[in-house]
């Protein structure tokens, strides 16, 4: 069998001059408001992205990694720049890939988000090669027990996050909401910390409610109970984005200042070895029926 990995990522501006496109990209054709424009252009600025992006570094260096655990071709396609993912399947074809697994680097499923991820990898493939999706994998052993390593010990609040949605999802029966809060169990269950809880972080104004609590309100919710001492964990992220950088890196941080908190967050897993070792276990579990059908 000859298999390649796409292996999908948000994407992020490769510098300053990109993010109206990007933005664009993000919006799909819907108008963009020239303040909020203004408004991602600077939080990029102030993170200090004006001609490269280290997280397009560290999503080639999980990529080449990944590629040497398991010894196989992956492509990397971003949902909202370049690589997109139909160069990365067209990529893996010219390679000779007869089945591609796809994989994208966000734990939870939502329709909203990793839906979007296969609408693009099954068009750009068109019935060419056998498609293995990885629909979530929000509960795997590896992926918790990582987490949990990064908790363990902790004698803050530890406070589980992730990218908010519109709430209209929870009447779709969408399970991302359960998905998260299913993580964050299991992770807190295996690192045995007792005291926790999750809140949503980085909504977007685009004029409907979003899943809530928002980690801004959450915070002060946790000072008028007494907590005075905050361990982030981001479970629905994986890498250093700009949601990590700078809505918890900055503005968490100056609310929690304000609040009189302490807050500290783990080191995201970027591309750290035991890291691709657990996407590469994921690859393989998802490659084992196909192998056993043959
Ligand atoms: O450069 C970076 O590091 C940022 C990358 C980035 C990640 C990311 C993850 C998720 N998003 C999700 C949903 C939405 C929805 C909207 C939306 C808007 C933005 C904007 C930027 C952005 N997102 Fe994002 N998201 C990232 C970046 N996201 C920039 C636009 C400016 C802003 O609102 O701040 C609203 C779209 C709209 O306007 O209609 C919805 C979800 C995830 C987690 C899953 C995943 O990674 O795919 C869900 C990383």
């Amino acid at each position: 069998m000859s298999a390649a990995v796409v292996l999908m990522a948000y994407g992020s501006p490769e510098r300053l001059d990109d993010v109206p496109a990007y933005y664009a990209d993000i919006r799909g054709g819907r108008p963009v408001a020239p303040e909020h424009l203004a408004d991602l252009v600077d939080r990029y600025r102030r993170l200090g992205i004006e001609s490269a992006n280290p997280l397009n570094a560290i999503t080639e260096e999980t990529r080449a990694a990944l590629e040497r655990e398991l010894g196989l071709p992956v492509f990397t396609g971003m949902k909202h720049w370049t690589p997109r993912i139909a160069d990365a399947a067209e990529r893996a074809l010219a390679g000779g890939a007869g089945t591609v697994v796809g994989l994208v680097l966000a734990p939870h499923y939502s329709r909203l988000s990793i839906a979007g991820y296969r609408d693009q990898l099954e068009r750009a493939l068109d019935g060419r090669a056998e498609l293995v999706f990885v629909e979530s994998w929000h509960d795997d052993d590896g992926f918790v027990g990582f987490l949990a390593d990064r908790i363990r010990g902790t004698r803050a609040h530890v406070v589980f996050t992730a990218h908010s949605l519109p709430a209209r999802i929870l009447d779709e029966g969408d399970p991302y909401r359960d998905q998260l809060l299913e993580t964050s169990r299991l992770v807190a269950e295996a690192a045995g910390v007792d005291d926790w809880s999750f809140s949503f972080q980085s909504e977007s104004p685009t004029g409907e409610p979003w899943l809530g609590p928002d980690i801004l309100d959450h915070l002060a919710e946790l000072r008028a109970g007494g907590c005075e001492d905050v361990l982030v964990c981001p479970v629905g992220f994986v890498s250093d984005h700009l949601e990590i950088r700078w809505d918890i890196d900055t503005e968490a941080q100056a609310r929690a200042r304000e609040l009189g908190m302490r807050l500290q967050r783990i080191e995201m897993p970027n591309a750290e070895p035991r890291f691709v070792r657990v996407l590469a276990e994921i690859v393989r579990g998802a490659l084992a029926p196909v192998a056993a059908s043959r």
